[in-house]
């Protein structure tokens, strides 16, 4: 499966794609696929599997073959670190934590993940990340200078860099569990140097008015993970955040 050219699709014909995360370390593989099932049922695009802590090894390969057992949808790996890559899955974002203090995060972990990708049939889809406040779990693993919620002029030569770099995607976090998304002025800011290049926003969306700032402000895709770990439907909430979103 070509998952990036699947996305653009996607973007083409309904606008903006929803993206569910899951991260393997929350629950058992056997609620993962439910809850990737469910998604799916609610209008989710995509399936992202990975975490900061805990993502790896048996546990983050069993999730990823539950979860593909049971939808069609692209599994893509969101990884925290080389330990984070499954050769089950169908893509990887293929990222560089351009705001990272730690060398680890910007090049070392792709450098070790480099060839497990090359032998397997992972699509790696490049991408940029970037961590703004308040940051969270990841923002603190990561060791990032987490870029400040009010300074999209940093966000957006962040992004410009990474854009001249080669980096197919962009991603703006505010980092799982976040009190408050990105803000739409740094969302706009971004997507405005970004110009076709892709824009990922994920970190405190919740609800439909959330997902709707978000993609109108620029961003061409919507990360959702904690809120349908909390929810009882996720496939309403999905639903919910889809049709926020798409035209
Ligand atoms: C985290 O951006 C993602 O990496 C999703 O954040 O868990 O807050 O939805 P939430």
């Amino acid at each position: 499966m070509q998952v990036e050219a699947h996305l653009q699709k996607i973007i083409d014909q309904e606008g903006k794609v929803h993206l569910t995360l899951i991260d393997p370390a929350s629950q058992t593989p056997e609620r993962a696929a439910e809850i990737a099932l469910a998604a799916v049922k609610g209008g989710t695009d995509a399936i992202m599997i990975g975490g900061s802590t805990g993502a790896s090894g048996t546990l983050l390969d069993e999730t990823v073959i539950k979860i593909k057992e049971k939808v069609d949808v692209p599994t893509i790996l969101f990884p925290g670190s080389s330990a984070g890559l499954s050769r089950y899955a169908d893509a990887v974002f293929f990222m560089s934590l351009l705001n990272s203090r730690d060398l680890g995060y910007v090049i070392t972990n792709q450098v070790l993940g480099a060839p497990l990708v090359y032998k397997s049939q992972i699509e790696p889809i490049s991408m940029a990340y970037l961590i703004v406040e308040p940051g969270g779990t990841v923002g603190w693993v990561g060791d990032a200078k987490l870029i400040p919620r009010k300074k999209p002029e940093i966000a957006a030569v962040y992004a410009l860099a990474g854009k001249y770099l080669g980096m197919h995607y962009t991603y703006l976090e505010a980092g799982s569990g976040a009190d408050k998304p990105i803000n739409p002025e740094m969302i706009g800011a971004v997507k405005q140097v970004l110009g076709e290049n892709k824009l990922i926003v994920g970190g405190g969306i919740r609800d439909a008015e959330a997902a709707k700032l978000c993609a109108s402000a620029g961003a061409d895709m919507i990360v959702t993970g904690t809120v349908l770990e909390e929810v009882r439907d996720v496939t309403a909430k999905v639903a919910e955040l889809v049709s926020a979103i798409k035209r």
